[in-house]
This record gives C-alpha cells, sequence and structure tokens, in this order.
C-alpha cells in the first residue's frame, strides 16, 4: 500500500566483491556485524546475509553463518535473511546448508540465467530442493527474480503443493544477464503480481537510486547495500552500507513512507513476532 512503513534490506556484503574492489567491503565476522548494525540503526530492518572465510572467500558454511548471527544479534534487532544463492558455482548442498539454523528469512533463486561473464545455475531439481528445505525449516522464502521467465517459473512453481504458500519476492534488475533496471521492466514485473503479494526491489549499480525510488512511491519495498552497488554517485564509491540506508529513509520520509520497524516488517510479511526465538 502506498503509505505503509517501508521494509528496507540491507545486502552488505554480497558473495561477488572483494576487499581490492572496494577495501571497506565487510567481510570479517566482527566488520558484517558492525555494518549490519550501522545498516539497522539508520532504519533497516532486513539484512540479507552472505558469509565469509577466514581468506575473505565467500562461504556457505552454517558454523560462519552461525557465528557472524550471533555478532548481529549482540548489536541489533533485525530479520536475518540468508542467502541461499551463495557465490555463482556455489555446489547446491552447500547453498541450502544454512537453512537447518533455521534463519528468520532465507533466498530462493527462481531460475538460471548468464551472471556476467559466468553462469548462475538453478535448475527446477535446485528450485525444488531449497523451497523444500525452506518449507521443512519454516523458515519465510524471498524469491529472487531477475529476469522475465522467473515469474513464470514462480507461477508454476506455486501450484505445486510442495511449494511454501506464503512468500516475499524481491525483483533484482540489472545484472548483466538479466533484465536490466529499467522503470518500465519494474512496472511490467509488478502488473503480474496478485494485489496482495509484497514485493521489494534492487537495483544493480547505477539503477539502485531510481528503481528503489519508484518502488518506494509505488508501495513496494526496497533492498540497498555494497551487494548491488558500491557507487553513492557516479565515480564517488560509497563510504558504507548505512550512507545508502540514510539516502533511502531521506527519500521514504519525503513520500509518506516510514521506514518500517522490525516488528512492523514482521507482522507485513508474515514472520512470527517471536523476538529472539529463532538462531540468537
Ligand atoms: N551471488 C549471486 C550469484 C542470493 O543471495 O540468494 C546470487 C545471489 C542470490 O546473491
Ligand atoms: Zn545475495
Amino acid at each position: 500500500m502506498q503509505n505503509d512503513p517501508l521494509i528496507i534490506t540491507c545486502a552488505p556484503v554480497g558473495a561477488e566483491l572483494t576487499k581490492k574492489d572496494l577495501p571497506n567491503l565487510p567481510v570479517t565476522p566482527d566488520e558484517i556485524a558492525k555494518a549490519a548494525s550501522e545498516a539497522v540503526r539508520a532504519g533497516a530492518s532486513i539484512i540479507h546475509l552472505h558469509v565469509r572465510d577466514e581468506w575473505g572467500r565467500p562461504s556457505q558454511k552454517p558454523g560462519i553463518f552461525q557465528a557472524v548471527t550471533a555478532k548481529i544479534r549482540e548489536c541489533c534487532d533485525c530479520i536475518i535473511q540468508y542467502s541461499t544463492g551463495g557465490a555463482v558455482g556455489t555446489a547446491l548442498r552447500d547453498r541450502e546448508a544454512p537453512l537447518a539454523l533455521k534463519p528468520d528469512m532465507g533466498t530462493l533463486s527462481m531460475g538460471s540465467m548468464n551472471f556476467g561473464a559466468d553462469i548462475f545455475e538453478n535448475t527446477t531439481e535446485t528450485i525444488r530442493h531449497i523451497a523444500h528445505s525452506l518449507k521443512t525449516h519454516h523458515v519465510m522464502p524471498e524469491l529472487e527474480i531477475f529476469d522475465w521467465g522467473m515469474v513464470d517459473n514462480m507461477i508454476t512453481f506455486q501450484k505445486q503443493p510442495s511449494f511454501p504458500e506464503k512468500f516475499h519476492i524481491n525483483f533484482v534488475l540489472g545484472v548483466p544477464g538479466g533484465m536490466s533496471g529499467e522503470i518500465s521492466n519494474l512496472i511490467h514485473l509488478i502488473e503480474r503480481l496478485p494485489q496482495e503479494q509484497t514485493w521489494s526491489v534492487s537495483g544493480i549499480g547505477r539503477y539502485q537510486l531510481p528503481l528503489t525510488t519508484v518502488a518506494i512511491a509505488l508501495g513496494g519495498h526496497v533492498r540497498v547495500g555494497f551487494e548491488d552497488n558500491i557507487y553513492y554517485h557516479k565515480n564517488e564509491p560509497a563510504l558504507s552500507n548505512a550512507q545508502f540506508v540514510e539516502r533511502i529513509v531521506r527519500i521514504s520520509q519525503e513520500l509518506n513512507r516510514p521506514p518500517a520497524t522490525v516488528a512492523q516488517s514482521k507482522m507485513i510479511l508474515g514472520i512470527p513476532q517471536i523476538a529472539g526465538a529463532k538462531n540468537s
């Protein structure tokens, strides 16, 4: 709804960047917890989490997710959403492993695509596996839609009784190889959703600011953070993840969409409100 509180997700790490790309990319558990708590203090209520191993490489090891989650929980209250996408090329069994820790939310990518020079593979079997894991562990899914055909996939899967009945959707627009971040693309995508379906948008790189602004005006929700964009303005690297959240909060206040609290976000998404019961 157009005046509902705005759910702001921050994706502070991602799996594709390194400190060489951005020296202030958080990669250690302490750095990730600090980035997450700054983002939450600025107005984010969901942290989309990727973690890194001791060498800073992307990892899906449950032990690392658990350690980083505990550190984030020490610093702030937020909804923690584990990535099951991992990095391009991560094996299926590794991708779904952290869901056994029963995070508040977990992602589910709805199809395969070129991802820059790589292939992000999500076969029907992969989607079925991860969907089953999310349902078995009672984790609220966020479906990641990178391209038009993934909406059709979602509609097909939704008819199957084994697929989770309730989920949030995040449109990730602007990945080279996926759907570009033109505003008209977002409009076409949301026209295919039922009125009551919650959705957010991630705009990659230069698409981030226009897409998130339009999403706020349209009654959707938004994701920002280094995973999607490292530039605050053209040729000006962002200082922190929180800097992106602060900008969104300023825009959302002008558009009469106050940032949602954690409790409000849980209510909007249908996540049980039992504080600290999950994965603390
Ligand atoms: N790293 C991308 C290949 C997710 O987190 O679920 C996939 C990704 C999606 O980031
Ligand atoms: Zn991700």
